[in-house]
């Protein structure tokens, strides 16, 4: 599955990104960043341009958007169908991923 090169990963308070990194087993290292600035500072928007967390830094591609990071990681690391592809099924898996996304997510950022 996944090389053994460090993967940064700047989290953000939703458990999501974990989940989908501990599912998969995919190594990971988080990287703290301090919400009461450094996300806004020039250094950190180079790599995420809207001052928020996270991106994931694997092994020099950048990516944010946590739902674009969970599917990354499972197309790149997941030998197991962590995304259904049987139509139906993966219907329900976007409807949940929908729910997800326009029900809980502004309250998860809230409740970190
Ligand atoms: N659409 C983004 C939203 C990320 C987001 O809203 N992150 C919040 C923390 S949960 C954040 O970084 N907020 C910046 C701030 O509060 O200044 C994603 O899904 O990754």
């Amino acid at each position: 599955m996944a090389n053994s090169t460090a993967r940064k990963w700047r989290p953000a308070p939703a458990a999501s990104r974990l989940t989908v990194h501990h599912e998969l087993k995919v190594p990971f290292e988080v990287i703290e960043v301090d919400m009461n600035g450094q996300h806004r500072t020039p250094e950190y928007m180079k790599f995420q341009s809207f001052s928020q967390i996270p991106y994931i830094d694997d092994s020099g591609f950048i990516l944010y958007e946590t739902r674009a990071i969970c599917r990354y990681l499972a197309a790149n690391y997941s030998a197991s169908g962590l995304i259904p592809t049987e139509p139906k099924t993966n219907a329900l898996f976007e409807q949940a991923t929908s729910v997800e996304l326009t029900h809980f997510d502004l309250s998860t950022c809230k409740a970190g």
